[in-house]
């Protein structure tokens, strides 16, 4: 639209776990009619989160996405909408058509529309043969169909940036904990859901072994790492760009079912591995974020016990809400 400043947000994907997060924090920071919150459900022009818009859009569809954009005046893009591993590997067909399709309609629309693109990736990149402290750089092996989409994602970034110029940015998420929208269909579910069954059944059956080491985060420090990862001047930014490691937790299941119950009184945890611990064992223990501390400054704020307190205490009060 002539004379129009292309200075909008678009979030796809953001009923989602994050989503949910992400646009309420971009709405405070750039006000609830500059935030469009879009996902393949939620009602069509309902304003679902915080008072803005939630449009309807599905991410494969490229022409809806250069549209909106043009029509609003849409300047960057955060493109949340994906399969995650376990609702993946069951359908590893529509996995592959969301996650590298969506990403390269996202980047198709950024190209059309000049935007700048926040593309999600995921420690679900690193496979069994990396090591078990995943540096920054190493193969990219994963045996998940999950994590093929997340490297291809990366890649993908990596070649509209050279080829197109388009400023293209992504961290790799550990496992994010957060009690406002449930997990989607995840390997790392368990360390959300032990939370709501610790609070409702003082019990949780969790679907990995207790010994299972995975990076971790709570959501409010990953909001803030994307934040700053966008507010970063494009210069200080390196070829990692497309998928930072970050500085994040490291615990096993045992860890936070033991933080937990410090907690809450009388909480017991039993394990039963499911085909998800196969995708868990394929993952690292943790990740060497030195990259994206020395680039962008990043480091994390809260450490297990923290996080189990914030966690708790916030479900408890969603739960008085209800
Ligand atoms: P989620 O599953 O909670 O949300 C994804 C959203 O995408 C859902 O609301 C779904 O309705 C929507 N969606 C699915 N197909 C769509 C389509 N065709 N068009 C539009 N929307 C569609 O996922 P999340 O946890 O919020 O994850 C967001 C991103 O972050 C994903 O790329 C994921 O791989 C990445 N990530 C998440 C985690 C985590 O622990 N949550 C960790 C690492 C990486
Ligand atoms: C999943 O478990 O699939 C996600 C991820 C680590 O990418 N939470």
């Amino acid at each position: 639209m002539p004379g129009l400043v292309a200075d909008k947000i678009l979030v796809t994907g953001a009923l989602g776990q994050i989503g949910t997060e992400l646009v309420e924090a971009l709405r405070e920071k750039h006000g609830p009619a500059n935030v469009i919150a879009s996902d393949i459900r939620g009602e069509n022009t309902k304003a679902s989160t915080n008072g803005g818009v939630h449009v309807l859009l599905d991410v494969l569809d490229t022409e809806a996405i250069i549209t909106l954009c043009r029509q609003e005046g849409v300047g960057t893009i955060y493109h949340l909408a994906a399969l995650l591993s376990a609702t993946g590997e069951q359908n590893p067909e529509l996995c592959r058509k969301v996650n590298v399709g969506g990403t390269i309609s996202v980047l198709e629309a950024a190209k059309e529309c000049s935007l700048r693109v926040f593309i999600p990736s995921s420690i679900a990149v690193f496979g069994p043969d990396a090591p078990k402290h995943a540096p920054q750089v190493t193969a990219l092996n994963p045996t998940t169909v999950y994590g093929e989409t997340k490297v291809k994602g990366e890649l993908l970034a990596q070649e509209y940036w050279e080829k197109h110029g388009i400023d293209v940015r992504g961290i790799r998420y550990p496992g994010l904990i957060s009690y406002k929208a449930p997990a989607g269909g995840g390997t790392t579910d368990y360390a959300v859901e032990i939370f709501e069954a610790a609070l409702k059944d003082r019990y949780y059956n969790c679907f990995v072994r207790p010994d299972t080491r995975l990076p971790m985060l709570y959501m409010d420090d990953a909001i803030r790492a994307t934040l700053m990862l966008m507010d970063a001047q494009v210069d200080t930014l390196g070829p990692s760009k497309a998928g930072y490691n970050i500085d994040c937790q490291s615990f096993t299941a045992e860890e936070l079912a033991q933080a937990i119950a410090k907690e809450v009184d009388g909480f017991t945890c039993d394990f039963s591995p499911d085909v998800r611990q196969t995708y868990a064992d394929s993952w690292p223990d943790s990740v060497d974020g030195s990259i994206a501390k020395q680039e962008w400054n990043w480091s994390p704020t809260y450490d297990l016990d923290e996080m189990v307190k914030a966690m708790l205490h916030g479900l408890s009060n969603k739960q008085e809400v209800r």
